[in-house]
């Protein structure tokens, strides 16, 4: 038996309002048309999505037609997709029929998700052909349970996940991070929570970190697998190993090898202006670097770029706007699309003494420190609870995060 293991394909992300908006929404598409078809030439058995289909729980009518286009092959071949829902998937209106209970209706998937008891326990129906619901099926004596993004709970979920569990030969789909290797920040478990699943699970299809690892037991033995985001979704992914998982199943031994895929170039570049005078040097010194880094790139596709400008400069950072930047860099290296992050602080010189003028998020901290602060309740967290809120700033900017998981963040921390 073999299968495919892959996760958090993000179906539906782009840049709003930014000249590779069209360009980069397909990225996304013929990551996932590229997987199907190795599906399809490897003959598989069945396709596992760990999470993550789509980008938002809400999506464009497009991008569901042109879902159901790239997984027709799978249907036609007769070939099942079996798919849990991740954070980015969940939508919480219940009384809304979800992209991903539509796709499972349709045949397109078949979406795995337990229903809860009244004690709060797991309960894995078998999947109904009929309505595309259910938790858990059996194919070929391989037991397959589906678990989507449950949050904060899951690590004190686990051992009643198990509990809900009698048959043996069984495999997990679960959308959740383990904290040692998922950058992400919400919605992960703690490695030794997630062991128990190893009694239970021959293999845990992990999804949620957009980085490939493997966790073993105390023991040694691998038992859970995270592929990763076949394409680079987010700046700071650029290092990663981009792919999927192709297992082999036999004499219940999971064999596991790593597939690349091929995503589109992405580069997170530091430039130091210290010291630098006006902005014309500035920028001149900002396209050296780029034009250097880039230089010997075989690479076809335009990259995307994210610039974090630091040091001290004798003129204003806002001299280095966005525009001023793009318009030079299209030049260079023709990024399709580019964030910069400005941190530069202007040295002022006053009765010929040289002042350091904070920057902008420098401000921003002290502001907010002065503010948290001045709460008795926060007293001597001031630190931390200014990291929290800059962060939940960041999270509400890129504008992927729902509105209870940011409220999951808050009370976390609170
Ligand atoms: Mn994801």
């Amino acid at each position: 038996m073999r299968f495919i293991h892959t996760a958090d394909i993000h179906l539906g992300k782009t840049y709003r309002n930014s000249q590779g908006e069209g360009e980069r929404y397909q990225d996304f598409f013929r990551s996932l048309a590229a997987i199907v078809a190795d599906g399809l030439r490897e003959a598989v058995d069945f396709v596992l999505i760990g999470g993550d289909l789509f980008h938002t729980g809400q999506i464009l009518p497009k991008t569901f037609a042109k879902t159901i286009e790239i997984l027709q092959p799978l249907k036609e071949a007769g070939i099942p997709c079996l798919a849990v829902e991740g954070n980015h998937d969940w939508i919480h209106r219940r009384h809304n029929i979800s992209w991903m209970e539509a796709l499972s209706e349709m045949g397109y998937i078949r979406l795995l998700r337990p229903t809860r008891t009244e004690e709060g326990g797991y309960v894995f129906e078998p999947f109904n052909e009929e309505t595309g619901r259910g938790g858990h099926l059996e194919l070929d004596g391989l037991h397959i349970y589906g678990l989507g993004y449950i949050g904060a709970q899951a690590g004190s979920h686990v051992e009643r996940i198990c509990q809900a569990v009698t048959s043996s030969n069984n495999l997990l789909i679960f959308h959740v991070g383990i904290w040692r290797y998922s950058p992400v920040e919400i919605g992960n478990m703690k490695l030794e929570e997630a062991h128990p699943l190893a009694e239970k699970f021959g293999y845990v299809a992990l999804g949620h970190g957009h980085k490939p690892y493997v966790i073993e037991t105390p023991a040694g033995r691998p038992y859970a697998y995270n592929p990763g985001a076949p394409e680079r979704v987010n700046f700071g992914e650029g290092k990663y190993d981009k792919g999927y998982y192709l297992v082999t199943l036999s004499q219940g031994d999971f064999v596991v090898q790593f597939r690349p895929t091929d995503p589109r170039p992405m580069l997170v570049e530091v430039i130091d202006l210290d010291g630098a005078g006006d902005a014309e040097s500035a920028l001149a010194r900002c396209l050296e670097q780029i034009r250097v880094k880039m230089a010997g790139q075989q690479e076809q596709r335009r990259p995307l770029l994210e610039l974090k400008l630091t040091g001290r400069v004798g003129f204003h950072p806002f001299e280095l706007g966005r525009e001023r930047l793009r318009l030079a860099l299209a030049e260079v290296v023709s990024p399709l699309h580019v964030e910069i992050k400005n941190h530069l602080s202007m040295v002022a010189h006053t009765n010929g003494r040289e002042r350091v003028k904070k920057s902008l998020s420098e401000m921003e901290r002290d502001v907010l420190h002065e503010l948290i602060g001045a709460h008795s309740l926060y007293q001597g967290r001031e630190e931390e609870l200014t990291r929290l809120a800059i962060s939940i700033r960041d999270l509400v900017i890129k504008g992927d995060v729902e509105d209870d998981e940011l409220l999951a963040l808050l009370g976390e921390e609170l």
